[in-house]
């Protein structure tokens, strides 16, 4: 049915029925549709999206924005049918900061209180303490100070962690040590007893944790991996869990999703894997957002968070 009024079309496969009447109360201006595509798509100005359908935005001769429903956008800007001149905005932070630390947080705990060399100990029947570790005495390597990392950062910092962080430009984030550039990498690497990769996936950023840089961790060292799959080399990581030079990983994505059953990575006494559940799109905030900047563009402003297609996030 066409009602006058400029369409959003929602498209997030299985989780559409929960977007869909947020979206509807919080833009009563908007006839809200999805996700199938209306009669009449020329109507559609506007699409919030996860993982939409192929070819979709080439259907859609009216389009004015796209406003990604997760925080990665790289599936995004891989699709060869969104207009360059359509802007794609991204989430910032939409509560998926906080649950992103609780993700990176057993990680760092486990190096600092030795939860994996006990738990090895304990198959060994063996009684025997080890060293204790400080809060201070723990270095944390962040890659990637977005709005996500910088906060799991600066609260790691707050928390009396060591934290360095590593973006792309320089930045400035509370109680972290921050560095920038590909020649700051290695160094970053030598003193991270855990890593924690926060990067966005862009062409730069594909395969940077392979085996010869993560061989520059200290021995024992944790890795959390929240961001991209296809920027671990897996094979290589198993190889260095096995050796003892990397202590232990919690991988929560991978460059297949989901983990095939006959990966090794399911079934190592080192690694923990879960699901892509590190941080979830919660519904209210994100759809506050995309409706205030549904908003400023009805009213004739720019959109806000906007992703650069040349910078790839
Ligand atoms: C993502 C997400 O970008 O889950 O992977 O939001």
């Amino acid at each position: 049915m066409t009602t006058g009024r400029p369409m959003l079309l929602v498209t997030a496969g299985e989780a559409t029925p929960r977007w869909l009447p947020a979206f509807a109360q919080a833009l009563p201006e908007l006839h809200v549709v999805g996700p199938e595509l209306p009669a009449d798509p020329a109507g559609v100005a506007f699409v919030a999206a996860w993982r939409p359908p192929p070819g979709l935005f080439a259907r859609l001769p009216g389009l004015r924005a796209v406003f990604a429903l997760g925080a990665g956008v790289d599936a995004f800007l891989a699709r060869d049918d969104l207009p360059p001149e359509v802007p794609l905005c991204k989430l910032a932070d939409a509560g998926m900061a906080e649950q992103m630390l609780e993700f990176v947080l057993p990680g760092v705990l486990a190096w600092q209180r030795r939860t994996l060399e006990y738990a090895e100990l304990q198959r060994r029947c063996e009684w025997r303490a080890l060293p204790a570790r400080s809060r201070g005495e723990v270095r944390v390597g962040v890659l990637g100070l977005g709005r996500i990392g910088a906060r799991v950062a600066a609260e790691l910092a707050r928390m009396g962690y060591r934290v360095s962080g590593w973006s792309r430009g320089a930045r400035e984030v509370p109680g972290v040590d921050v560095r920038s550039g590909a020649d700051a990498l290695p160094a970053l690497l030598a003193c991270s007893d855990v890593l924690v990769n926060l990067l966005p996936s862009t062409p730069e950023t594909r395969g940077l944790l392979d085996g010869g840089r993560l061989r520059l961790l200290p021995r024992g060292a944790h890795l959390v991996q929240a961001s991209r799959g296809d920027q671990l080399d897996s094979g290589a990581l198993l190889a260095l869990l096995d050796s003892g030079q990397v202590g232990g990983a919690w991988l929560d994505v991978f460059a297949t999703e989901p983990l095939p059953a006959d990966s090794p990575l399911w079934s190592h006494p080192r690694v923990v894997v879960t699901p892509h559940v590190a941080a979830i799109t919660l519904v209210a905030p994100a759809v506050e957002q995309v409706a205030r900047n549904i908003r400023a563009l009805l009213r004739g402003g720019e959109p806000e968070h906007t992703v650069g297609r040349a910078r790839g996030y």
